[in-house]
């Protein structure tokens, strides 16, 4: 008896051994983004603004980048870029204005020709459908906080009543729970809305968010010497282009009674999102904000302009802010889903937002610029016993990395165009990884906001721009002792030699990846006359027209 246990128990272990050995099932991937998340209202990275203790899970049990950075930063091109793996000369999708080229080979379509699953909730900002997806509701354009309209694979339109950042949650657990088998990996594509203008937030947040008060930070007065043109014509700032009721809630009633006379459609936009909600959301949302109004009423007329942006900073604070309270009570609920399905062995995590935006640094609101707040991007990775937990890298990696990242764990190889560099090496500390310097090149000028046109290189000691189009100015700024890109050195001679080897550099980054410099001709006349019939959202007809006529008697 003994003997036939022990025959057993050799042949068993010869079988083990003749056997290849397991491959470890493919990960799945979820991906977590909200647009407009800057990294300053993560306390990851800060908490002078606000704790976002659910968000922070993902760095604790994984992987922070300091360095983390989009290629251009403005949302659909942003999407772009991390479905496709290109920059967006590459790819086509520029700006946010024509539709994205749905030809391209994406990530997500890879993965599901490969056998993942594939699902995707909330926005993407295309102007048409995503392909590669088994299932998706997503938000019709920019999308609307309250009672949102989705369009959806299966169910033609539908609308929901409730605030986005919980629906599109309800959406990923419904999905998660309902509808994935168990056997496949999958690949969720988790896209919130928030923290987006005109920053709209949950009911059950008005007592803590609006009677708050924020540090401002110190370049809130910023008066751009130092820099060039584009700094100073850009129309992003809080005092002068940020709507006194479309974002900081003052109701049309009371700007009237006030005689605060604002230009554009400021007022308008407050009418069509109160036009969006219930009776009872309406009354909460009257109620939560009459204190602010009925003061605002007795100060107006004695405010200074500092008063001014200071007042109006505090708003903009208070309900951004708010936004992402729901973001992070919502991700919560997302991690908490899968701990408790012993989904968090195999899945790599990512949040991350789809650019980086100005939280009155320089007295901005909005992003854009290849300067930091918008160029950077928040980016938590965590992967389970791969990732070692609470871990920072400072590698300058890029959205452009995702795709190839996620096909690599999905052991699919990237198609040969695709740009970026697969995280897995920076992820797992293993094997090596290194880029000196990154590229960035933003498209939409002349449109809302009024920034020009420019390309740089970035690397962690410095930084060069280039302006063009309306503009021809360069600036170069020396990181490590400017952190804050005040002061434009590109002239200076100290910087001489830093300069010219930069030059080099940049040439070379942009024959790498392809670019030349600048949109063709067609492209861009073609985006001026949808605006001069006012197809483009943010440039009105007049501004169009007069930017068209001073090209056709230009150089
Ligand atoms: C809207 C906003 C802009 C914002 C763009 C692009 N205006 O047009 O402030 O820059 O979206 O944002 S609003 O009056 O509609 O709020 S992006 O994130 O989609 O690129
Ligand atoms: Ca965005």
């Amino acid at each position: 008896m003994l003997l036939r246990l022990f025959v057993c128990f050799v042949l068993f272990l010869l079988w083990g051994c003749t056997q290849p050995p397991a491959s470890p099932a493919r990960p799945n991937i979820v991906f977590i983004m909200s647009d407009d998340h800057a990294y300053q209202a993560l306390s990851a990275y800060s908490d002078h603004l606000i704790q976002t203790p659910n968000i922070d899970r993902i760095a604790k049990i994984g992987m922070r980048f300091t360095n983390a950075s989009v290629t251009n930063s403005i949302c659909a091109p942003s999407r772009a870029t991390i479905l496709t793996g290109k920059h967006s000369h590459l790819n086509g999708k520029v700006d946010n204005h024509f539709a994205f080229d749905s030809s391209n080979i994406t990530f997500p379509l890879l993965l599901q020709q490969s056998g993942y699953q594939t699902a995707m909730f909330g926005k993407l900002h295309f102007g048409n459908n995503p392909e590669g997806f088994d299932e998706f509701k997503i938000l019709p354009g920019q999308g609307a906080y309250w009672n949102p309209e989705f369009i959806t694979k299966n169910e033609g339109e539908i609308k929901v009543e409730g605030y986005a950042t919980d629906i599109i949650t309800d959406f990923t657990l419904d999905w998660l729970e309902n509808d994935r088998n168990e056997k496949d990996p999958f690949l969720l594509m988790y896209l919130h809305k928030a923290p987006h203008r005109s920053w709209y937030m949950a009911e059950r947040h008005y007592d803590q968010f609006l009677n708050q008060t924020f540090p401002e930070p110190s370049t809130l007065f910023d008066n751009y010497e130092g820099r060039g043109n584009a700094a100073k014509e850009a129309e992003m700032s809080i005092l002068h282009h940020m709507g006194w009721s479309g974002d900081n809630k003052l109701f049309p009633e009371v700007m009237d009674e006030i005689n605060l006379n604002e230009i554009g459609y400021d007022k308008i936009r407050t009418e069509m999102t109160m036009n969006r909600l219930t009776p009872e959301q309406k009354e909460k949302y009257i109620k939560a904000y009459t204190p602010i109004n009925e003061e605002f009423k007795i100060s107006y007329h004695n405010m200074s302009d500092e008063d001014k942006m200071r007042w109006k900073y505090q708003r903009y604070m208070q309900d951004y802010l708010g936004t992402i309270q729901a973001i992070d009570e919502n991700v919560g609920r997302v991690l908490d889903y899968l701990e408790a399905n012993n989904l968090m062995d195999n899945t790599l995590i990512v949040y991350t937002s789809d650019q980086g935006f100005y939280l009155g640094e320089h007295g901005w609101f909005d992003k854009r610029f290849a300067y930091n707040e918008s160029f950077k991007t928040p980016l938590l990775m965590a992967w389970k016993d791969h990732i070692r937990p609470g871990s920072v890298s400072d590698e300058m990696v890029q959205n452009l990395d995702f795709a190839q990242t996620f096909l690599d764990l999905a052991g699919i190889s990237a198609p040969e165009d695709m740009q970026g560099e697969s995280l897995v090496p920076v992820l797992t500390e293993s094997g090596t990884w290194k880029r000196e310097s990154v590229y960035y090149h933003y498209y939409e000028y002349p449109a809302e906001h009024m920034v020009n046109r420019h390309y740089a290189l970035v690397s962690k000691d410095y930084k060069l721009i280039h302006y063009y189009f309306a503009l021809d100015e360069w600036e170069l700024y020396d990181r490590k002792k400017d952190p804050q890109e005040l002061n434009n050195v590109y002239e200076n001679p100290y910087y001489k030699e830093v300069r010219e080897k930069l030059h080099i550099e940049l040439k070379e980054l942009r024959k790498k990846y392809k670019d030349n410099d600048t949109l063709s001709k067609e492209y861009i006349d073609r985006f001026l006359e949808d605006a001069a019939q006012g197809k483009v959202f943010g440039l009105t007809t007049t501004r169009a027209k007069e930017i068209q006529e001073k090209r056709k008697s230009g150089p």
